[in-house]
């Protein structure tokens, strides 16, 4: 099984991520998260990436497309994947095309979680509030950023995907496990 996740900041992704690599017995591939632990590590790339993420823009296509390139050739992605938040961009789309053509990997599908703008800032604020990790672009001002640079970079990748054949749609703003259903019901329809 090799999905992708596809939607704006707090849709679901990362939540919907874990549920489904438990069923279905293959890893996460959360850009997002990596980026988090290079941070985290202070690495030269974390560093690099904190700036731009705390910003709530895009780390570049260049850096992001290196990490999941690597990530791919590690031994549990044989059996698939989910990759969460992971392509962004059109040219991300078009470089994880070229990345599983080399590697002989097709996708399964790609599932798009829509909610409407309120909920999104009703959740972040909520995260914000509850997790005891501060993120630094889990606030208002940064969000509003992430929302506007979701419709302007990432939008166009529904109708890319919808081109290819390979999108479902999904409402995220039922309960978790009505959201896991629903995304169930678009892989195996
Ligand atoms: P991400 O880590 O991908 O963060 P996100 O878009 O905010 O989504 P996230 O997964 O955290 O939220 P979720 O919907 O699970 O990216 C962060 C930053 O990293 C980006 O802004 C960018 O700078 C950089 N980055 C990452 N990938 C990149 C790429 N490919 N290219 C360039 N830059 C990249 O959940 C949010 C909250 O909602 C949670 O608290 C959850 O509990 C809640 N929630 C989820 N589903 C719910 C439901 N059904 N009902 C109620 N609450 C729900």
């Amino acid at each position: 099984m090799r999905l992708i996740l596809l939607g704006p900041p707090g849709a679901g992704k990362g939540t919907q991520a874990k549920v489904l690599i438990d069923s279905y017995g293959i890893p996460q591939l959360s850009t997002g998260d990596i980026l988090r632990s290079a941070i985290a590590a202070k690495t030269p790339m974390g560093l690099a990436a904190k700036e731009v993420m705390d910003r709530g823009d895009l780390v570049s296509d260049e850096i992001v497309n290196g990490i999941v390139s690597e990530r791919l050739d590690q031994d549990d992605c044989k059996a698939g994947f989910v990759l969460d938040g992971f392509p962004r961009t059109i040219p991300q789309a078009e470089a994880l095309d070229e990345m599983l053509t080399d590697k002989g990997m097709q996708l399964d599908a790609v599932i798009e979680i829509t909610a409407d703008a309120d909920v999104l800032v009703g959740r972040i604020a909520k995260r914000a509030k509850e997790s005891g990790v501060a993120r630094g672009d889990d606030n208002e001002e940064v969000l509003r950023n992430r929302l506007s640079v979701y419709r302007e970079q990432t939008a166009p990748l529904v109708e890319f995907y919808r081109g290819k054949g390979l999108l479902k749609s999904v409402d995220g703003m039922q309960p978790v496990d009505d959201v896991t259903a629903a995304i169930r019901r678009a892989v195996h329809n």
